[in-house]
């Protein structure tokens, strides 16, 4: 009889941190994270090409359902691609700015000071741009799509963040010209648009907080 419980398994080697130390280290990790900010004002000048590729190493280490590693990270630095890209993002936002969007959700951004103008998808050197992978010819089903690719997301924005590089979480919709510009196969379907550069001399972020402490977090 087949044994389906039985799985190789290797010893795990953990990272360990002394104790007295663990508080000292969330905290100066958090300090870091805690100057990330959204950007849309980017400088062109190219950003270091390696600190590119271990983000991405970095993000594409997040757990995943089953451990289907969902996730595909497209680097566009050509400029006619991005051009295209701006284009095709700017039609939708037209849309959504003009007509799509709700009085309620034109509000809730009237803060962010936001439009349709996308010109940081041609400025910022590089554009990521994260496709989740369905179901395909030689892909499998995943499971917990989004929450697999967010996460991955979320260990990309740190890292890049950490090597003094801005980002900005686009996330146009609808977004299937992105396959097209992308080259890329219908199971893969865009999820973020992630411009990554140094910020401009002269950039500007919105003036605003984050919540407390202990606004987010229950002690039950
Ligand atoms: N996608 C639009 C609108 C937009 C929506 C949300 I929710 C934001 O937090 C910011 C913008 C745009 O990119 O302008």
């Amino acid at each position: 009889m087949v044994d389906t419980t039985a799985h190789p398994t290797v010893p795990l080697r953990p990272m360990t941190v002394p104790a007295h130390e663990a508080a000292d280290r969330s905290r100066a990790f958090h300090e870091v994270m805690a100057q990330r900010r959204t950007v849309r004002d980017f400088d062109s000048r190219p950003i270091p090409e390696e600190a590119l590729e271990w983000a991405i190493r970095t993000a594409a280490t997040a757990p995943s359902g089953a451990h289907v590693q969902p996730w595909r990270f497209v680097v566009l630095t050509d400029p006619e691609r991005k051009r295209r890209l701006r284009e095709a993002a700017e039609a939708e936002e037209r849309e959504f700015y003009g007509r799509r969007a709700s009085e309620e959700w034109l509000t809730a951004l009237a803060p962010l000071g936001t439009d349709w103008r996308k010109p940081f998808l041609e400025i910022a050197p590089a554009v990521i741009i994260v496709f989740e992978v369905h179901k395909g010819p030689e892909t499998p089903r995943p499971y917990y799509t989004k929450e697999s690719v967010g996460i991955a997301v979320g260990l990309l924005l740190a890292s890049l963040h950490q090597a003094g590089l801005a980002t900005l979480t686009h996330t146009p919709s609808p977004m299937r010209f992105l396959n097209d510009i992308c080259d890329r196969p219908s199971e893969e379907r865009a999820a973020y648009v992630i411009p990554v550069g140094y910020p401009a001399p002269d950039a500007h972020v919105p003036d605003l907080q984050r919540k407390d402490l202990d606004e987010v977090m229950i002690r039950l």
